[in-house]
């Protein structure tokens, strides 16, 4: 018979355990709105993991969420765990149609949204009749009209779930996952272009905590943490639930998005003292007024999504007073993989591996490249996804035994430093979010002025890649272009800027060689 595998349910491990550990009075979460302790968090969690059975919920049925950092989001999501159900949080950028087709693909039974996102998820709604119920947080505007499926408000749900724990207190029971079920499945365009859902375990959770929170950032249950990157990517979900919950810490929730005012007031009030930024954040930072000990509290900032330019690290730690590590992960790896370290910090590179990865720079024939020699860079690691959802191919390009392709090329230093040259593929990021170029083009393309596009990643004043697009148009201005593709595609998306050309450079068979129109954008 085939061994099960080790019970383990990631809400026991990052929530209820603070209980029995006597944490329970300890504040879990602050917003600007008040605080909720462990012991508060712990028993909303279980109403909402008897509302999610009392719908008709079963195991590893999806609970999509398209929400702001809230405490409903975060309960939200460690309801799904502790009721043995998937959460799929996604990203609040996309427009209607982009979220209908992540909502139809994901075959989410329930979605969850915050009242800014409802006109949106109606929108995603009609391309995605596998859903049963919307539970709407707030004002439910439009899907008060949302024909053929249940509406709950956040307080419905709450009720529904108070009344199913009163009536049979066995509801509240953990359900009997194990290491390798599934928890959270996160959306991502990742290395191969359209967006997938990378599928993670219950124990990859624990893992990511044990090996970059605690043994990297060293967080201990007298911190405070605050990220920019919100609970929806891999990196928020990792900083803003699972580190500061494992420990026993106190997460600080913001739902408006950030800039440096809002992200002054929060530093203000809240004193938090781990802080996580992404490069093209701390880019604004240093160009804003806020005053330099508005990061008094904050002992560390951490940083991913891109490479952190050395002289953005430089300026920002004169400025601030406050060290950045700098680290790479993937949504595919969950978390950070590959760190500078608190008493080990090389800007320019991306530091060491985290303790429990193993990391390999490759060159294309699949052998381990020399130091300093280029090549790609793979991870193998605990925490890796299982795979993507309903995307075989994917998979297998990306998923290769126990390593995990990252996309990216990177070369290694003799005492294993990492410093990254750049993307394996045409893939880009912009403010360290995937971006297919294929996309924008096509975008760009349905514009009855434009007959050719091509769009690469070029460096800005910081030294941080942003989509620009490269087109033979007529009739149309550059600024009508980049409002065409907000209009169409999520905003980080949009070219920054639209240069006009009579032709683009082809080889002799028609295929287009972006090297030279990144040329001619950086001469
Ligand atoms: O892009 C990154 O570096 C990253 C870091 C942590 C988690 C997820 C991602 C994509």
């Amino acid at each position: 018979t085939a061994m099960a595998e080790p019970e383990f349910n990631a809400a026991q491990y990052l929530l209820h355990s603070r209980l029995d550990e006597g944490r329970g009075e300890h504040v879990a979460v602050r917003t600007a709105a008040g605080e909720t302790t462990y012991a508060e968090l712990s028993a909303l969690v279980l109403r909402v993991a008897a509302a999610y059975r009392a719908l008709g919920l079963r195991r590893d049925d999806r609970v999509l969420l398209v929400a702001s950092d809230e405490v409903p989001m975060l309960a939200s999501i460690l309801a799904a765990f502790h009721a043995g159900l998937v959460a799929v949080p996604v990203s609040t950028m996309f427009t209607g149609p982009e979220l209908g087709s992540l909502m139809s693909d994901s075959g989410a039974r329930v979605v969850v949204c915050t009242e800014e996102f409802a006109d949106v998820v109606a929108v995603a709604l009609q391309a995605a009749p596998e859903v049963e119920h919307v539970v709407a947080v707030g004002d439910a505007g439009p899907l008060a009209t949302t024909g053929g499926r249940e509406l709950h408000t956040w307080s419905d749900l709450l009720a529904l779930g108070g009344n199913a724990l009163a009536d049979d207190p066995g509801t509240a029971g953990l359900a009997p996952t194990g290491t390798d079920s599934w928890a959270l499945w996160l959306y991502t365009s990742g290395t191969t272009g359209s967006p997938k859902a990378a599928m993670h375990r219950h124990a990859s959770i624990r893992t990511v905590c044990e090996t970059y929170a605690h043994q990297v950032l060293g967080i201990t249950p007298e911190d405070t943490t605050y990220s920019v990157a919100k609970l929806f990517f891999a990196y928020g979900i990792g900083n803003s639930l699972f580190f500061p919950l494992s420990v026993g810490a106190t997460t600080v929730l913001e739902p408006r998005r950030p800039t440096p005012a809002v992200v002054h007031e929060r530093l203000a009030e809240q004193r938090p003292t781990l802080f996580f930024g992404v490069p093209t954040f701390y880019a604004a930072l240093v160009a804003s007024d806020i005053p330099a000990d508005a990061f008094a509290s904050v002992r560390l900032c951490a940083s991913a999504g891109e490479p952190l330019p050395a002289p953005l690290q430089r300026r920002f730690t004169e400025r601030f007073g406050v060290e950045i590590l700098d680290g790479i992960g993937s949504t595919e790896a969950l978390h950070i993989f590959l760190s500078n370290a608190p008493d080990d910090i090389r800007p320019g590179t991306t530091g060491r591996a985290v303790p429990g990865y193993d990391l390999e720079v490759r060159r294309a024939d699949g052998t381990v490249a020399d130091v300093d020699e280029p090549g790609a860079l793979f991870v193998r690691g605990d925490s890796n996804a299982l795979g993507y959802w309903r995307r075989a191919d994917a998979s297998r390009q990306v998923f290769q035994g126990a390593w995990l392709s990252t996309g990216d090329t990177y070369v290694r230093d003799a005492e294993g430093y990492h410093r990254c040259l750049g993307r394996n593929s045409d893939m880009l990021k912009a403010g360290g979010i995937w971006v297919s170029p294929a996309e924008v083009e096509s975008r760009l393309l349905e514009h009855a002025g434009v007959r050719e596009a091509a769009v690469v990643g070029v460096a800005d004043d910081d030294g941080l890649d942003k989509p620009v697009a490269v087109v033979v148009a007529e009739g149309v201005t550059a600024a009508e272009l980049v409002a065409w593709c907000r209009q169409g595609l999520a905003h980080f998306k949009a070219p920054r800027q639209v240069v006009f050309v009579e032709e683009l450079p082809k080889t002799a068979t028609g295929k287009l060689q972006r090297f030279k129109v990144r040329a001619l954008l950086v001469e």
